[in-house]
């Protein structure tokens, strides 16, 4: 018998509503013969839908090669160990006890799940009252954070990741390395994302070549401020 109970990612990402409380999914428990604990999420838009902020060609490489090389990489790092039974929040929980591949792909794949629900075609999203409101407090305006996102996205030396997050109780802007991210005991500001964007070349040198600040400035045209502010929302609950 299969018994196949993994990250539930197809019905996660069902409607464009994205079900953080998936990746904290403890239902790795899994046939050994079956060997996908972890599961590339589908993208919920199609590849040009981003044009011309992102283009096609690099949504396609992003998703398909590059996400689905996380992915794999970490089933194969993980398959038969001890760690295939935690989830991937729980795995990220505890990154400094693992080896680097784990690190480097659990890593890639949480963020990459995350950033296609960062991004979205629809037009006029805003962030909720209660999203803008806290934003205000911590970084005075919406375009103070965005200058202090940007910022970080900006310097970020090499490959690497900006976010927005929940840390000791305020918003808080910082970046890292490859694909660390904040919900890692190792990271140097540890909290819950509610905003990411990848500066990795692989996502933007097709279209905008060394030029990252066009890149950053060009992602706030998709940003999905409902899904951002429901990550706000579910945090403040
Ligand atoms: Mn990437």
């Amino acid at each position: 018998m299969k018994r196949i109970n993994f990250l539930q990612s197809s019905l996660a990402f069902l409607g464009g509503s994205f079900l953080l409380s998936s990746f904290k999914t403890k239902g790795v428990q899994m046939d050994i013969m079956e060997n996908t604990p972890f599961v590339l999420p589908s993208l919920p838009y199609s590849f040009e839908a981003l044009e011309p902020h992102i283009d096609r060609m690099t949504m396609e490489i992003h998703h398909d090669r590059h996400h689905k090389a996380y992915v794999d990489n970490l089933n194969k790092a993980v398959i038969g160990s001890p760690v295939a039974s935690l989830s991937l929040e729980e795995l990220l929980g505890q990154i400094s006890k693992q080896a680097p591949v784990i690190r480097n792909n659990g890593g890639g794949h949480w963020n990459h799940s995350f950033f296609w629900q960062i991004l979205s075609p629809a037009k006029g999203l805003q962030a909720s009252a209660a999203s803008l409101a806290q934003i205000n407090q911590d970084f005075g305006s919406l375009d103070n954070m965005k200058v202090e996102f940007n910022k970080a996205a900006t310097t970020r030396f090499g490959s690497g990741w900006a976010w927005l997050l929940w840390s000791n109780g305020k918003l808080v802007i910082s970046s890292t390395a490859n694909q660390d991210n904040p919900l890692m005991d190792i990271a140097e500001v540890k909290g819950t994302p509610i905003l990411a964007l990848d500066v990795w070349e692989h996502a933007y040198y097709l279209k905008y070549q060394n030029k990252r600040a066009d890149y950053i400035n060009a992602f706030w045209n998709v940003v999905n401020w409902d899904f951002v502010s429901q990550q706000f929302d579910k945090i403040k609950k």
